[in-house]
């Protein structure tokens, strides 16, 4: 595999925000298809510390963060939480967001909207750069959980919200519910585009005011329950939206799903032309070492083929011919003496008695 560098490419933030065990680190695990970042079922926080994980994504590099939730009892954690959720958006501004939100039996938990009220005063959110994901749902909802929940949240944060999203809570030792909520989560996310957020204040936060903030949200769901039949129509039609958008995302996955198979099949093709080649090739080489081999008088006298070496040795090779007879039957005119003493060797003749 060749070594590609990162360093090149155009570089975006992936900032995963949410108040602390909805489910941001592992979400962001499922994103990334391997366990990058510590995530546990506990009381408190597992994650103190803004951690990033670089990932390419086409032609882009996305640094995925892990950051603390910013809603905790103690104030000093609170402080502490927001210079790590700083950090984040100093490192990559120019990000996009997915902003975890938790439930009680679907019903969304009053801190989580406060939270997001906060840090949105402090970065305020593009809607084109923001996903909002509805985590740990259970699977058996309402018929219209998700058209009533849209509609809540259009009036609760004042925003259109393209980008909603509902995750149901999976098992996660199942691997196919896994891969469906990272199909869902990077579906959403690709349809965002990555926007420049600038500090417009500091986060705004206090542990005292936290209960006050609350009796404030819970004014507000009173107030929305009591004119829900007046927004009856659009709870319908965000409904209809959502059934119409999950459609289109099965689709498209499908039409994603099919175009992997066929490149994977294409490849497949092309590797198997590639392998028929390399045969072809190595049957026509042991064709032609068994023709070399067989030669009938191979050039190699060494049997290699390498020339031989050049004798370092200084001492000359002497052929003496030993030409033993007996008196009788020495003959020097015989054929046999006649064709060795062709060569001209020096002759030693003994005789034996
Ligand atoms: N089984 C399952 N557990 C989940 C799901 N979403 C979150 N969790 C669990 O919720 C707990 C808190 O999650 P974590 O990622 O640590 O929350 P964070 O504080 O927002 O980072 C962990 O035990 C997660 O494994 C889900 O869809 N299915
Ligand atoms: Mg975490």
């Amino acid at each position: 595999m060749p070594y590609i560098s990162l360093s090149h490419l155009p570089k975006y933030g992936l900032i995963i925000l949410g108040n602390s065990g909805v489910g941001k680190s592992f979400l962001a695990n499922i994103l990334l298809g391997k366990e990058v970042f510590q995530h546990k079922f506990s009381s408190s926080s597992v994650t103190h510390e803004t951690e990033s994980y670089e990932v390419q994504l086409g032609e882009t590099s996305f640094a995925v963060f892990n950051i603390p939730g910013l809603i905790e009892a103690d104030q000093n954690r609170i402080d502490l939480n927001k210079q790590e959720i700083y950090k984040a958006f100093e490192q990559r501004p120019n990000s996009i967001i997915i902003y975890v939100f938790g439930n009680t039996n679907g019903r969304i938990r009053d801190e989580d909207f406060i939270a997001f009220n906060a840090i949105n005063k402090a970065f305020p959110f593009n809607e084109d750069s923001l996903v909002i994901a509805i985590n740990s749902l259970p699977k058996k909802r309402p018929e219209n959980y998700e058209g009533e929940a849209t509609v809540k949240f259009q009036q609760y944060l004042r925003m259109k919200l393209p980008n909603l999203c509902f995750l149901n809570q999976i098992n996660e030792d199942n691997q196919s519910e896994r891969e469906r909520l990272r199909e869902k989560l990077l579906h959403v996310t690709i349809c965002c585009r990555p926007e420049y957020h600038v500090k417009q204040q500091e986060i705004k936060l206090n542990a005292d005011e936290i209960s006050e903030l609350k009796e404030g949200v819970r004014k507000q769901q009173e107030a929305y329950e009591r004119q829900k039949a007046q927004f009856q129509n659009q709870i319908d039609k965000a409904q209809q939206k959502y059934a119409q958008l999950e459609k289109d995302r099965q689709s498209d996955i499908a039409d994603f799903e099919k175009k992997i198979n066929s490149l994977n099949k294409n490849l497949l093709e092309a590797n198997r032309q590639h392998y028929n080649e390399i045969a072809s090739h190595q049957k026509e080489i042991n064709s032609l070492s068994r023709k070399l081999r067989d030669r009938p008088n191979p050039a190699p006298i060494n049997n290699h083929y390498y020339p031989p070496k050049p004798s370092t040795s200084k001492k000359k090779s002497v052929s003496v011919l030993f030409w033993c007879f007996k008196s009788d039957f020495f003959n020097p005119s015989s054929n046999a003496f006649q064709t060795l003493n062709a060569f001209r060797f020096p002759t030693f003749i003994w005789r034996i008695e």
